[in-house]
């Protein structure tokens, strides 16, 4: 029987939608040593938090996130709520006791991250924030090969993250569903929202980035304000671009828009070496593109057969694979954060701690603040 793990969910958005999803899946794929309860969820509307307890089982609510925290029969806080509620949330369940999963990005700045990075450490709870694509089997897959030694050694990384759902200019900004575009509630625009996966991806892949030089573009330079209904100044980047070194030699371009007519949600990276390359595109999950400069019979000269290979990762052999259906049944964006709790879970059961963590996106949140640092000056800065 597994034991229960109580938690605490606040937010009720987009996040709070995936994250539920996931605590209520998760045994029925995997075998597991604790099953998520949901015992509260929290936000600051009653009405909305009732509505969101209805709709997704959650047998009781809280509209202040303190009375939650102070809750006995809770034992897992997770941050589902916009960027700028992430530091007090975290620091105050650290040190409560309470386990933290917390939506990325970990932080407004990195001196927000570094405290929640210490404060969990001092207070030695397990935590992992939700950079999901980690968990999307063919991103998995690719971690795998890499690790295999089969890109060699590594020469370019090349990470792009497009959109487009911001290129109207009656598009407001703030208030529920578009806080995004808002920096004092997310920090930044596509850097924080869309190249942190993209950064945090590359990490895992291919290791640290020591230095960049980045440029940034607000495109729609005022809107209105869902909250005040006044036009504001647009503060978040529209737009960011920058060029990476790695610590293994490497060098990098990494670029994300909102603006970019026909892409919606284009998260690709592909990672070139001395004896392969790999390449994902997340508007085709199930798909690693690998090519291997080997022929076939395993030589290391190239023949007549060699050539890239689109891997239809569903097997049962895949990453994640062999906990859904049967070969050939795909899985989508959802079961990214199933997996992910999955892996949460298993590392609490064998009490051993589960990547990404806060330490791993603090990482990511230097980066994301060295981009912007860059982007003011054009001049190269290093990770520190
Ligand atoms: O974290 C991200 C978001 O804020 C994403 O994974 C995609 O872009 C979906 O929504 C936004």
């Amino acid at each position: 029987m597994p034991k229960p793990l109580n938690i605490g969910m606040i937010g009720y958005g987009f996040m709070g939608r995936t994250h539920s999803n996931a605590y209520r899946k998760v045994n029925n794929f995997f075998d597991l040593g604790h099953k998520p309860v949901l015992k509260a969820c929290c936000a600051r509307s009653e009405d909305k938090a009732k509505a969101f307890a209805d709709q997704w089982g959650y047998e009781s609510i809280e509209t202040d996130w303190r009375k939650l925290i102070e809750r006995k029969d809770i034992d897992v806080i997770d941050i589902g709520s916009p960027n700028n509620t992430h530091f007090e949330i975290a620091t105050a369940a650290a040190e409560a006791g309470k386990m933290i999963l917390c939506e990325k990005p970990l932080a407004m700045n990195v001196a927000e991250a570094q405290k929640m990075v210490e404060t969990v450490k001092k207070a030695g709870v397990p935590n992992m924030v939700w950079f999901n694509y980690r968990r999307v089997p063919a991103i998995s897959l690719a971690k795998q090969i890499v690790d295999e030694g089969r890109i060699g050694r590594p020469f370019h990384y090349r990470a792009t993250y497009l959109q487009d759902w911001t290129i109207a200019e009656d598009v407001p900004q703030g208030g529920a569903a578009l806080w995004r575009l808002d920096a004092a509630v997310a920090g930044s625009g596509v850097t924080g929202d869309l190249l942190a996966h993209s950064i945090d991806t590359a990490y895992w892949l291919n290791g640290p980035i020591t230095e960049v030089t980045a440029a940034t573009e607000t495109f729609v330079k005022e809107r209105v304000h869902q909250e005040t209904g006044k036009k504001e100044a647009v503060k978040i980047d529209d737009a960011c671009m920058f060029l990476a070194k790695f610590a293994n030699g490497s060098i990098g371009t990494f670029e994300s828009t909102r603006y970019a007519r026909g892409r919606k949600n284009y998260n690709t990276f592909e990672l070139d070496g001395e004896a392969g390359s790999v390449f994902f595109n997340l508007e085709d999950p199930q798909l690693l593109s690998f090519f291997e400069y080997r022929n076939p019979e395993g030589q290391k000269t190239p023949s007549h057969l060699t050539g890239w290979r689109d891997i239809h990762v569903t097997n049962s052999e895949h990453p994640y694979m062999d906990k859904w259906w049967v070969p050939g049944c795909t899985i989508g964006y959802e079961h990214t954060f199933i997996n992910a709790l999955a892996d949460f879970i298993g590392g609490l059961d064998k009490g051993e701690p589960v990547k990404p963590d806060f330490e791993d996106a603090l990482y990511t949140q230097k980066v994301c603040d060295a981009v912007l640092e860059s982007a003011k000056d054009g001049q190269w800065k290093k990770i520190g």
